[in-house]
């Protein structure tokens, strides 16, 4: 069967090691394997809650630079701004009328980001999952690179596809999340028990991708541990499990090695060897970023590029699944 891969980012603040680890460099490596991949920067989820429209506008860019930089490779990929295709709000309300409020309410990433102000979030944020589906189902994705949070959102992609095909007849692919092992939750610097996040109220619980060689020492030298000692993943170790994970990311050495290499050493060794290893691994990334966003008008050529090539593919998913349900002349 011919691999595709869809994945998307939100263009909304920080970018941290979490997002590259878990997401973007499965992209990169993914995209040589695969015979269409296709990469989107997912603004109009990222208006599901309030945004500054130059903020907004500026971060598109930098999104665009950052998946570039990390080797994202237009000529094999498509890569565009998910706002450039209508056909994405289209799909979006056609799968809405075949969702159930129930699926829905058990979305936890919903339930999360919700609490406590139920009334007040928007209704683009309830139905944020519909959209993300809409997103993999409009290019017959069989394959979806994702961390951990992101499974449940998949699975209702999976469900609401199989739905609908068994309703109207075969319109749609049934995608497959992909979680890699290592890097499926990387976990807040200042709290392992949760998903390092840049919505965290310290900018200490994540490294970003633009922290500076300074910043990356300072937040691993402050980052918690566990007591007792020794360099060694265990589910009673969350802290120390986290930075070995995070080392193993960036060296791309087994944790099996990473704890023979760290036998008989401290807690301190080892936090000061990871923050070397995490700068050296960024800098490059770092120093293309920063090359790469000072030409928008490239940048803003490789989106409409990207976006001129799944057009097509859009608008016929589009017209076969309006065509099924029934609708138009
Ligand atoms: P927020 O923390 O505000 O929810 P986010 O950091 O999760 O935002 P997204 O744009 O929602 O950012 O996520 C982009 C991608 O990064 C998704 O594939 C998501 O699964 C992945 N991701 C986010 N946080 C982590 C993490 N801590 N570990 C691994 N992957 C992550
Ligand atoms: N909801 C995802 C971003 C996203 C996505 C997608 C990921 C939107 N559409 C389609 C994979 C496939 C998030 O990371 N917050």
């Amino acid at each position: 069967m011919k691999k595709t891969i869809f994945s998307g980012i939100q263009p909304s603040g920080v970018v941290h090691i979490g997002n590259y680890f878990g997401a973007i460099k499965q992209w990169v490596e993914m995209q040589n394997e695969a015979d269409f991949s296709v990469f989107c920067i997912v603004d109009l989820h990222a208006i599901t809650v309030p945004q500054d429209p130059t903020e907004l506008k500026e971060n598109i860019y930098k999104m665009a630079a950052l998946y570039l930089a990390a080797g994202i490779d237009p000529q094999k990929s498509a890569l565009f701004v998910q706002s450039s295709r209508p056909e994405h709000t289209e799909l979006s309300w056609l799968l809405n009328c075949n969702t159930t409020m129930g699926e829905l309410n058990r979305m936890t990433q919903f339930k999360e980001k919700s609490e406590s102000k139920k009334d007040s979030v928007s209704a683009g944020l309830f139905n944020y999952p519909v959209l993300m589906a809409a997103d993999i189902l409009l290019y017959g994705a069989t394959h979806v690179p994702v961390g951990e949070d992101q499974k449940q959102h998949v699975e209702l992609t999976r469900d609401v596809a199989e739905r609908f095909n068994a309703k109207y007849g075969q319109c749609f692919t049934i995608p497959e999340p992909i979680i890699k092992n290592t890097s499926a939750r990387i976990m807040g610097l200042d709290n392992p028990l949760k998903k390092m996040s840049k919505s965290a109220a310290s900018s200490n619980n994540y490294i970003a991708i633009s922290d500076s060689a300074d910043e990356i020492s300072s937040k691993i030298k402050k980052a918690v541990t566990d007591s007792g000692q020794g360099i060694t993943k265990d589910k009673d170790k969350p802290a120390i499990s986290n930075l070995i994970n995070i080392y193993a990311e960036a060296t791309g050495m087994s944790v099996e090695d990473i704890e023979k290499k760290y036998s008989g050493k401290g807690y301190g060794d080892f936090k000061k060897e990871l923050a070397d290893v995490l700068i050296a691994y960024l800098e490059p990334i770092q120093n293309e970023y920063n090359r790469i966003l000072q030409d928008k008008t490239a940048l803003t050529q490789i989106l409409t590029d990207g976006s001129s090539k799944i057009a097509g593919i859009a608008q016929a998913t589009v017209s076969s699944v309006k065509e099924a349900i029934g609708l138009g002349l």
